[in-house]
């Protein structure tokens, strides 16, 4: 075997004018012109067309290269790429090699016969996405898309690239690494199954052209085996971190040998169901690691960044960094972006994160009719199922994300939509079946039948949106006992600093229009200001909105996580819409694009925690509730504590937890006192619950006292002070968190700031104008939009 990497330097060539730029592989045109200052930076204006405009022109990519006669001398020569986004034809020395039609299909090609000893000269001839989709559009039109540009179900491309509602569009060509591969007897088309149980697992493993296979345990130590075939008695189970309180998890390692080459894959030892049988609130949805019950806990992911360069692989390692110390066990990664890569599958397979990915179609009936196009994506299918399935942590593959609950109104015998049902009820589950025994469902949302009942509480999992887009209340999810809710959330505006990428000072105002054009859900600011306004007045300082934003996003999600946990067993999962951003906006993210966490982030490392406490006002009651996902008894006390406005102490209750492994189980209901703060202690957590909306309280105004010393602050305060925010030049160990009179919380930054500011809501300034706030509701409200919407949220 013998490798040529032709990853580095480029040039970009336009093909209308002949203009070049240098150029890099992994890379893309956009990356390129903006690098070379012929574009502006297509994240800063926000504005569509802008972009848009860009990727209507054709580009190539371009570079030459020297081959050896010994590369020459293999029997193939293969030209490799992760990923070629999207339609290329690939010319080598002037020649059409081959095209590339689907960035979802890894490229692997014989070029021998175009490659000479020497000198070579490789061009990647890209046609504009742009121009594909709206030409396909032009012929056959399909529905209007929501969220982006009309078309994109014709490109097998990620449908986010031409805008989604939380994204900008940018419609970018370019490539991932590219190697040429010289081959004799290469190992390939690996096979690995496995039957596990806790006593015994049976692995067996082949691949094409492998002489030898061979297993080694996690500590080393090889595992006699024969014909490929192997049985590990009292295998080291892959669990979920909180499963098995295991910071890595165990990894076997099979080798494929030939004299040519060794291949290594890494498996976990687990088995994976997802137990959807009948019960008596319907039918269950319940993932089952090693036959235990797990309660997925985690967030949707899109992609990290609208451009190829700006994504890399320290990112994923600090984003998934995030998701452990939120306490996430799952990431869903969502179908209208990308399939996961081999880099963050592997993370997660030592992390011991589940994964649930989306096949790749999102919001919008695809030309499944027809049958060149039915081909790719099953070639698609077939490569990332391959590529995906031996990694311990893929737990699912889900067919597409919202299409039924998007058309659930079209005639049935409607083309797209026969052709919807017999693609993912008929065709995909048997492909997927004949590859891996990683379950599938075929749609998320989903409900008893193709399109019935989709947002329905008694079969398949749940997107409840009817808090932010249909308006409903925050504490709505209480009415829900939903048995998987994969996607809800709630919109904030991201940290200054984030902002101050795309605004400066005379633009912060959030109908300015760098915060419309940074704005992709239609009426979104407004939204944001509608669910601020229900639990504050407005502020007076436009700086403050990041923080109150994070508060109501946060009150919205711990709400809806602290009803299903209560409920767990029926429901088995809260998946919150969504994890990361793709660049500097306001939207449903935890963590915003500069990877600054936001109040929700913070709060889940409680709400999620595997062992929690709950606490749950209603009136002057407070339901304390405790709730175990792990498989160990937990034994502890907790500690609640009443607080009056003054942050000083009324009341302690001690609430010894004795909880079985896997339950829930409610502790004790106490009277409140008036007004009072409630503070719940447990493990190593702290939770504030209001006994109202922070607007229906007096808060008074807090002297907060803080000291730097290096990387530590120490801040403290003479009265109960709500939201304590810290906005800081390196990453605080906390935010968002409430303090009571006298009280020290100490922060350690990840290095000493060079500067940092402490403030809390008490010290906000509000405008004290009910009649405004309440005209403002109403008219957003009454707007034909938000009619429709709420209209069409409470019949679903
Ligand atoms: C769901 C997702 C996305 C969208 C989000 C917020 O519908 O699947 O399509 O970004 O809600 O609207």
């Amino acid at each position: 075997m013998e490798e040529l990497l032709l990853s580095g330097q480029w040039v970009l060539r336009r093909r209308a004018d002949g203009k070049t730029v240098e150029a890099r592989i992994p890379g893309s045109d956009f990356g390129a012109l903006f690098r070379a200052k012929e574009i502006a930076d297509p994240l800063f204006s926000g504005v569509d067309e802008e972009n848009a405009a860009i990727a209507r022109e054709d580009y190539s990519f371009f570079r030459s290269f020297s081959v050896s006669a010994s590369l020459l001398s293999m029997p193939r020569v293969l030209l490799c790429c992760n990923q070629i986004d999207t339609l290329c034809d690939v010319y080598l020395n002037g020649q059409k090699a081959f095209s590339s039609k689907s960035a979802f299909l890894p490229v692997e090609e014989d070029v021998k016969s175009f490659l000479r000893e020497g000198e070579n000269e490789i061009e990647l001839r890209f046609f504009s996405p742009v121009n594909y989709i709206e030409n396909a559009n032009r012929e056959k039109p399909l529905p209007a898309n929501p969220n982006g540009l009309n078309g994109i179900p014709y490109l097998r491309k990620p449908g986010c690239h031409f805008g989604w509602d939380w994204g900008p569009c940018v419609p970018y060509c370019g490539a991932g690494e590219l190697w040429l591969l010289g081959v004799n007897r290469r190992i390939e088309t690996v096979r690995i199954s496995q039957q596990t149980t806790p006593a015994l697992s049976v692995v067996q493993a082949a691949a094409q052209n492998a002489d030898r296979v061979r297993l080694f345990a996690p500590d080393g130590t090889e595992i006699a085996g024969e014909n490929g075939r192997f049985e590990i008695e009292d295998p080291a189970l892959w669990y979920t971190y909180e499963l098995n309180g295991k910071e890595t998890q165990p990894l076997y390692t099979i080798g494929f040998e030939n004299d040519e080459m060794r291949l290594e894959k890494k498996i976990g030892l687990r088995s994976i169901e997802l137990d959807r049988s009948a019960d008596a609130h319907g039918q269950n949805f319940c993932f089952l690691l090693n036959g235990k019950r797990v309660f997925a806990k985690g967030a949707n992911l899109i992609p990290f960044a609208s451009l190829p360069e700006f994504a890399s692989e320290a990112e994923v390692d600090r984003y998934l960094a995030l998701a452990r110390d939120a306490n996430f066990n799952m990431l869903r990664v969502w179908g209208g972006g990308d399939y996961a890569s081999d880099y963050l599958l592997s993370r997660c397979d030592e992390m011991g994160i589940l994964i649930w990915q989306d096949f790749c179609f999102a919001c919008q009936l695809y030309p499944l009719y027809d049958e060149a196009f039915r081909e790719l994506v099953l070639r698609e299918v077939r490569a990332n199922v391959r590529r995906m399935e031996t990694h311990p942590s893929v737990a699912l593959f889900c067919g597409n994300n919202e299409i039924e609950q998007c058309y659930g109104y079209m005639p049935k015998n409607h083309p797209l939509i026969r052709a919807y049902i017999e693609f993912f009820y008929e065709i995909l589950p048997g492909e997927v079946a004949a590859l891996t025994e990683t379950p599938f469902i075929p749609s998320s949302p989903m409900g008893p039948a193709p399109f019935k009942d989709v947002t329905g509480d008694a079969v398949g999992d749940t997107h409840l949106w009817n808090v932010w887009h249909g308006l409903k209340k925050l504490d709505y999810y209480r009415k829900r006992k939903t048995r998987f809710l994969s996607e809800f959330g709630l919109e904030s505006l991201p940290s200054m600093k984030s902002i101050r990428t795309f605004a400066d000072e005379t633009a912060f105002s959030l109908d300015s229009a760098p915060f419309m054009q940074h704005q992709k859900c239609v009426g979104g600011n407004r939204k944001m200001l509608f669910y601020l306004t229900e639990q504050f007045d407005f502020p007076r300082d436009f700086c403050d909105l990041p923080t109150l934003t994070g508060f109501v996003q946060r009150v919205c999600l711990e709400q809806a996580a602290m009803h299903l946990r209560l409920h767990k067993g029926r429901c088995n999962g809260c998946l919150i819409w969504q994890f990361n951003d793709i660049w500097n906006c306001p939207s449903w993210s935890m963590v915003d694009y500069e990877e600054i966490p936001k109040a929700s982030f913070f709060a889940a490392r409680a709400f999620f925690a595997p062992v929690a406490v709950f606490c749950s006002r209603e009136g002057n009651k407070a339901t304390f509730f405790a709730c175990n996902d792990t498989l160990e008894e937990a034994i502890f006390t907790a500690r609640a504590e009443q607080f009056d406005l003054d942050g000083k102490l009324l009341e302690t209750i001690e609430l010894p937890v004795r909880l079985a492994p896997d339950s829930v189980q409610v502790l004790q209901t106490i009277e409140t006192k008036p007004n009072a703060v409630l503070r719940l202690r447990f493990l190593e957590h702290t939770v504030t619950v209001l006994p109202r909306a922070p607007r229906l309280l007096k808060l008074k105004s807090a002297r907060l006292e803080t000291k730097l010393t290096g990387n530590t602050l120490e801040i403290k305060s003479d009265t109960f002070a709500c939201g304590v925010h810290i906005e800081a030049s390196s990453a605080p160990d906390d935010n968002d968190f409430s303090l009571m009179a006298g009280e020290t919380k100490i922060i350690t930054f990840a290095e000493p700031p060079q500067d940092c500011e402490v403030t809390c809501i008490n010290n906000m300034a509000f405008q004290k104008n009910a009649l405004k706030r309440v005209l403002f509701r109403l008219k957003y409200r009454l707007e034909p939009r938000n009619i429709a919407n709420a209209v069409y949220y409470a019949l679903n």
